[in-house]
């Protein structure tokens, strides 16, 4: 070519395709997760004096939130929404329901049909919208049912989405 850039043009050039390839708004992207749990119900008696008490724990990417609890019902239809900001790709998620108990420590409800498990332990990608972890993948938004089979099990519906 006839024509050579001068040497300020060609280092423009440089730095504008470092910011394209090094852009901040496309490496920290980040997802909204949000757990949704519809409805829990009692498989036999999560409180020995009275109705269930029911509230859960969720723990999205290591931080735990708490609902409040229902009282007095073994069948709600809570519409608890729990939900945290985090960067594109996979996360843990926990949830755990437990029955509120003046008097002594909240019991656990056991929603893991898996014998030595109560709480449900399983992954979120964010990148393909996928629910990681238990014997079938599920899409986001789908609603899962666990049901736990020890001694005060419950079974729960819920479902995990993704807000871009
Ligand atoms: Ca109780
Ligand atoms: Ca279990």
């Amino acid at each position: 070519m006839a024509f050579s850039a001068p040497s300020f043009f060609s280092s423009v050039a440089t730095i504008i395709a470092f910011f394209i390839t090094a852009s901040p708004a496309h490496a920290q992207r980040s997802d909204e997760v949000v757990v949704k749990i519809m409805r829990v119900k009692a498989v036999d008696k999560a409180d020995i004096f009275s109705k269930a008490d029911f509230y859960a724990k969720v723990t999205i990417a290591g931080e735990a939130m708490t609902t409040k609890p229902i009282r007095g019902s073994n069948d709600v239809r809570p519409d608890w929404v729990l939900s945290k900001k985090v960067p594109r790709g996979t996360h843990d998620i926990k949830i755990e329901l437990l029955d509120k108990d003046p008097l002594k420590p909240d019991d656990k409800i056991d929603i893991n049909r898996v014998g030595s498990k109560r709480d449900l332990e399983f992954k979120i990608n964010t990148t393909s919208c996928r629910v990681l972890g238990f014997s079938d993948d599920y899409r986001c938004a789908s609603r899962i049912v666990r049901v736990g089979g020890e001694k005060k099990s419950a079974e729960i519906r819920f479902s995990v989405s993704v807000k871009k």
